[in-house]
């Protein structure tokens, strides 16, 4: 009998194309940043040098400016849109012109503990290419104080409502007439929408007329918001980076610098009306003014408060089955509309990491627990509906067969039982 570990090892190896490993056949058919990042740690558990190999092909695409572009198009394949040609950012392999959450040097931490020995000579080599990453999320991105995000697929949380009021003032009317692929491959009606890619496919147009020129487009884009999901992962990372320098006995004081300037940032993405961190429109300076699960990465980053512990109970108690992607409780909320409130397995990794790292280990086991149900019952899917647990988007999803691996499929922690 096949057990789902491995199930979940077969499909990290059905999904490998050599060196990267695809999120899913068909729907996603390229490497993409941060499912990169999460199949290495899945890697790591039974293959620790196939680990190492996945972020050293994210790497090799890195840009001379220091970006680690969100897409790499390995080998051209019709079923994407949109393509290389769409972005048209010169590089080679081709790439897109974004980057997506900098969860690379957190996870990579995590891997190197997995094999210390094997794991120093691999993270010693890729080091300077992710702090080379750290200093462009810093000058590139960090200009307003917190993470602002120059699309909202840079998010990794591409149509949930904290973007809505960015995207309305992008005019899409102008794009010419394309034809979208992803609504080929899974159910439209989970999707975004088209008036959600007339504006996606905007940016990217206006990104491409400037030749992809960071200050160009934060001056002048068509959307520009601060993004509280990054924010805290990449405040996590800069942690995960300057410890690991530590280790390998480099300098790490200019990191230190990045990270206590985007702590400092923090009060920026804070809404005391909402009693949350909020996503934040960076021309208006208007709040989004709802709850999104960016806001719950707060854990990673030491940057948790009792009114978002309240939140967290609020809407956790509203579903049946982990983080939502969206307030319940909010008339935007769509439980099975992509990131608009299904629950992802991979954010619910990321938070339970934060959750233990902040001590809370009850909260972190009931999240791995209903995380671990939702899989049990329906397999590796890319998201689920965190109501009914109805099986979302792509199956045999690469970072939900990780994060089985890594941390759902895991019976609990010791620690839970000693936990006060
Ligand atoms: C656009 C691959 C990616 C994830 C994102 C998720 C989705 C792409 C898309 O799929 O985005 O980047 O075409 O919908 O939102 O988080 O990395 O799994």
């Amino acid at each position: 009998m096949t057990t789902l570990d491995d199930q979940a090892r077969a499909i990290l190896k059905k999904n490998d194309k050599g060196g990267y490993t695809l999120p899913t056949h068909g729907l996603y058919p390229y490497q993409w940043n941060w499912d990169s990042a999460f199949a290495a740690w899945g890697f790591a558990t039974f293959d620790n040098a196939r680990a190492w190999d996945e972020l050293d092909t994210l790497f090799a695409s890195q840009w001379d400016n220091g970006m680690v572009p969100h897409i790499i198009f390995h080998q051209s394949d019709p079923g994407y849109f949109p393509g290389p040609d769409v972005w048209g950012t010169g590089q080679w392999p081709e790439t897109s012109g974004i980057s997506q959450p900098p969860v690379a040097a957190t996870l990579a931490r995590l891997i190197w503990d997995m094999d210390p020995e094997a794991g120093r000579a691999r993270i010693a080599r890729l080091y300077p290419a992710m702090e080379r990453w750290h200093r462009w999320w810093h000058e590139a991105r960090c200009g307003h104080g917190p993470v602002a995000i120059i699309h909202p697929w840079e998010s990794g949380r591409d149509n949930c409502p904290d973007w809505d009021i960015g995207m309305a003032g992008v005019d899409g009317s102008r794009v010419a007439p394309y034809t979208r692929r992803d609504t080929g491959h899974v159910n439209p009606e989970m999707r975004p929408t088209k008036e959600d890619y007339d504006r996606y496919i905007a940016i990217v147009e206006f990104g491409r007329d400037v030749g992809w020129d960071d200050a160009r487009i934060v001056a002048d884009g068509p959307f520009l918001m601060a993004d509280p999901g990054i924010t805290f992962i990449l405040l996590r990372a800069h942690e995960d980076l300057i410890a690991i320098g530590d280790a390998l006995g480099h300098d790490t004081t200019e990191l230190q610098g990045w990270a206590k300037a985007l702590r400092a940032a923090l009060p920026v993405i804070w809404n005391a009306e909402l009693g949350a961190y909020d996503a934040r429109d960076l021309r208006s300076d208007a709040f989004a003014g709802v709850l999104g699960s960016g806001a719950f990465l707060a854990y990673l980053a030491d940057a948790a408060t009792p009114e978002l512990d309240a939140q967290l109970d609020r809407v956790w108690d509203k579903v049946n089955f982990g983080i939502p992607s969206a307030d319940p409780e909010a008339a935007s909320f769509n439980p099975r509309k992509y990131w608009r409130g299904p629950t992802w397995p991979v954010v619910n990794a990321l938070i339970a990491l934060g959750l233990t790292s902040s001590g809370r280990h009850e909260l972190a086991e009931r999240l791995r627990a209903e995380t671990a149900e939702l899989i049990r019952q329906h397999g590796f899917y890319e998201y689920f509906d965190p109501i009914d647990a109805t099986p979302c988007g792509g199956a045999d999803f690469t970072w939900t067969a990780a994060i089985w691996l890594t941390w759902a499929g895991k019976a609990p922690a010791t620690a839970v039982k000693g936990a006060a």
